[in-house]
C-alpha cells in the first residue's frame, strides 16, 4: 500500500496537560505538527495491531480534518477496526460509553472542551484507554517523551473516507464503522434513571425546564433523550446545533458563560430547572429557580440522594472528589459511611478508584460529575441524576438545596480565576507561596489559624503511582481553605485559580450570599500570594 515515511522533528510543546494536549488550532495546523502527537501516541500506547479505535470529537474547526490524518495512520499502524461518530462527532461521555461496550483498546477523543473554538480558537486531542477513561500519567509522559524524540512519521496516502454515512467501509484490511454519536449513550441513561418518573414530570404540564448545549455536542443527545425519549417540550433544549466554532461562544457551562440562561432561571416567573453543558458534553451547570447549585454542593446532594436513582440503589461504594472541590461531599461520606476518595485535579485520577471499585460517584469543583458508568465526567448524566431526584422528591431545587444544607451544613465555596497572566509571574507567585508554606502551620489570620500549609500530594492506593505538587493548600482548625494552583487546561500563558472555601454549620448562617461570606478569607487569599501584584489585576476573570 502507499505508504509513506515522512521525516519530521519534535516540536518541544506537547506535554499533555490535565486533560491532554490543547492549543491553539493554528499550532496544530503547522506542518507535521498533528501527525507526530499520533505517531508518539500510537507508539506510547502499546501494540496497536489488530485492535479496535473509537474516533469521534466535539465537532469544532478542525475535528474533521484531523479524523482523516489520524484514519491514515491507524491504517499504517495497525488497528483492524475503527468505529467512528457520523460526522466525526462524539460528545467525550459518549466516546468512553462507546469504548466500554465495544471493548476498543481505547479512543482518541478530539476536544478542547469548553474553549473557544474556530481558526482562531482552540483544539485539542487525548487518548482514553480501554476501561473509558483518560490515559493515566504514565502514558501521557510517555507520548510526550516520544514526541521529543520523534524523526518520522507514517502515513497512508489515499483520499478521505467518507464520515458522512453511517454503515461499514474499509481502507486497505481496516473496517472502518460509522456510527450515530447518540444511540449508545441514550440507551446507557435509560438503563440507569427511572426514565417513566422523569417523562411523568416533564410532561404534568406545570414542570418547566431549559437545557442550553451552547452550541456545542450535547444539542443532539439533549434533544433526543430530553424532548424524543422523555417527552419534554420542543425547544425545551435551546443553542441545539453544534456548530464549528459555537457560534463564537465560550462553551463552558458556568455564571460567567451561560448568562443569557442563568437570567431566565432567576427571572420571576422563570423555569422550576435549568442546566447546561460544554463543549464537549462533559461538564454541566445546575441551576433551579432562583438558585445556582455550585458544583461542589451537586456532588454532595446526588450521593446524598443516590438511592431515588435506580442503578445506584443499592448503595455507594465510595465518593472520590478532586482536592480543590469543597468537603461537602465529605459530610455526605461520613453519614453513609463510606470512604471519601481526595484526588489531584484531572478525571484520569479516578479511574483507578471507579476499576478497583472504591468509588461510585466522583465530581469537581470545576462543573464535573461522573460516576462508574463511563469513565469520563457527563455532563447529561448529571441533569438526569437531578431530574430523576426531582421527579422522586416533588421538591423544588430550592428547597432540596436548602434542606440539605439544614442537615449536613453548608459549605460555602467560590473559584477565582486569574486568566491568562504572563507564566513567569505565575510562576513566581506560586514559588513565593511555597516557600512561606512551612512557617504557617499554627499561625493566626484574620481569625483564622493555620492547621495545614502543603503542596497537595497524591498516592494512588490501587497502582501506588505519586502525584506531587498538585496544590497549595492551606487549612485552618476550623475546616476552611484556601488553596492555589495553576490551571493545566489554558493555552495561552498562565490561569491562576484560587478556590476558597467556609464551613458553616450555624442553622441561622446558612443562606448569606456567598461573596461577602467569604471576603475575609478572599481578602487573606490576597495578602498571602499577592495576587493583585503578581497578577497586575485587581478582579478575577472568572468566579463562579
Ligand atoms: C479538565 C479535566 C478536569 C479538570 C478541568 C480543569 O476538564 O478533565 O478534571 O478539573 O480540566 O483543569 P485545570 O484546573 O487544570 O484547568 P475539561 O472539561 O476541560 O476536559
Amino acid at each position: 500500500m502507499p505508504i509513506i515515511n515522512i521525516t519530521s522533528q519534535p516540536f518541544t510543546d506537547q506535554r499533555p496537560g490535565t486533560s491532554g494536549l490543547r492549543k491553539r488550532v493554528k499550532v496544530f495546523q503547522q506542518e507535521h505538527y498533528l501527525e507526530n502527537f499520533v505517531q508518539a501516541m500510537f507508539d506510547a500506547i502499546g501494540n496497536t495491531r489488530n485492535q479496535t479505535l473509537v474516533i469521534g470529537g466535539d465537532g469544532r474547526f478542525y475535528n474533521e480534518t484531523a479524523i482523516q490524518t489520524i484514519v491514515k495512520m491507524a491504517v499504517v499502524n495497525g488497528f483492524k477496526r475503527l468505529i467512528i461518530g457520523q460526522h466525526g462527532l462524539l460528545s467525550t461521555p459518549a466516546a468512553s460509553c462507546i469504548i466500554r461496550k465495544y471493548q476498543a483498546f481505547g479512543g482518541v477523543i478530539l476536544s478542547a472542551s469548553h474553549n473557544p473554538a474556530g481558526p482562531e480558537g482552540d483544539f485539542g486531542i487525548k487518548f482514553n484507554i480501554r476501561n473509558g477513561g483518560p490515559a493515566p500519567e504514565s502514558i501521557t509522559e510517555a507520548i510526550y517523551q516520544l514526541s521529543q524524540k520523534i524523526s518520522s512519521y507514517r502515513i497512508f496516502e489515499c483520499e478521505d473516507i467518507s464520515l458522512s454515512d453511517i454503515g461499514t467501509q474499509y481502507l486497505q484490511d481496516m473496517q472502518i464503522d460509522i456510527i450515530d454519536p447518540v444511540t449508545d449513550y441514550a440507551e446507557m441513561m435509560a438503563n440507569i434513571f427511572d426514565f417513566p418518573a422523569i417523562r411523568a414530570l416533564l410532561c404534568n404540564g406545570r414542570f418547566q425546564m431549559r437545557f442550553d448545549a451552547m452550541h456545542a455536542i450535547t444539542g443532539p443527545y439533549a434533544k433526543e433523550i430530553l424532548e424524543k425519549r422523555l417527552g419534554a417540550e420542543v425547544g425545551t433544549v435551546i443553542n441545539g446545533i453544534p456548530q464549528a466554532d459555537f457560534a463564537g461562544g465560550h462553551p463552558d457551562p458556568n455564571l460567567t458563560y451561560a448568562p443569557e440562561l442563568v437570567a431566565e432561571l432567576f427571572a420571576e416567573n422563570g423555569p422550576d430547572f435549568g442546566a447546561a453543558s460544554d463543549g464537549d458534553g462533559d461538564r454541566n451547570m445546575i441551576l433551579g429557580h432562583g438558585i445556582f447549585v455550585t458544583p461542589s454542593d451537586s456532588l454532595a446532594i446526588m450521593a446524598a440522594n443516590a438511592d431515588l436513582v435506580p442503578a445506584y440503589q443499592e448503595g455507594l461504594k465510595g465518593i472520590a472528589r478532586s482536592m480543590p472541590t469543597s468537603q461537602a461531599a465529605d459530610k455526605v461520606a461520613k453519614s453513609l459511611n463510606i470512604p471519601l476518595h481526595e484526588t489531584p485535579t484531572g478525571w484520569k485520577f479516578f479511574g483507578n478508584l471507579l476499576d478497583a471499585n472504591l468509588a461510585t460517584l466522583c465530581g469537581e469543583e470545576s462543573f464535573g460529575t461522573g460516576s462508574n458508568h463511563i469513565r469520563e465526567k457527563d455532563g447529561l448524566w448529571a441533569v438526569l441524576f437531578w431530574l430523576n431526584i426531582l421527579a422522586v422528591r416533588q421538591q423544588s431545587v430550592l428547597d432540596i438545596v436548602r434542606q440539605h444544607w439544614q442537615k449536613y451544613g453548608r459549605n460555602y465555596y467560590t473559584r477565582h480565576d486569574y486568566e491568562e497572566i504572563p507564566t513567569n509571574k505565575a510562576n513566581q507567585l506560586i514559588e513565593r507561596l511555597q516557600l512561606q508554606l512551612p512557617q504557617l502551620p499554627g499561625q493566626k489570620m484574620n481569625g483564622y489559624i493555620v492547621k495545614y500549609a502543603d503542596n497537595f500530594g497524591y498516592h494512588d492506593p490501587v497502582d501506588n503511582s505519586i502525584a506531587e505538587n498538585q496544590g497549595i493548600r492551606i487549612g485552618f482548625t476550623d475546616g476552611c481553605r484556601i488553596i492555589f494552583r495553576l490551571s493545566g487546561t489554558g493555552t495561552q500563558g498562565a490561569t491562576l485559580r484560587v478556590y476558597i472555601e467556609a464551613i458553616e454549620d450555624n442553622p441561622d448562617k446558612l443562606f448569606a450570599d456567598t461573596q461577602t461570606r467569604l471576603q475575609d478569607l478572599i481578602e487573606l487569599a490576597d495578602s498571602l500570594a499577592g495576587i493583585k501584584l503578581f497578577t497586575g489585576r485587581n478582579a478575577p476573570t472568572v468566579i463562579t
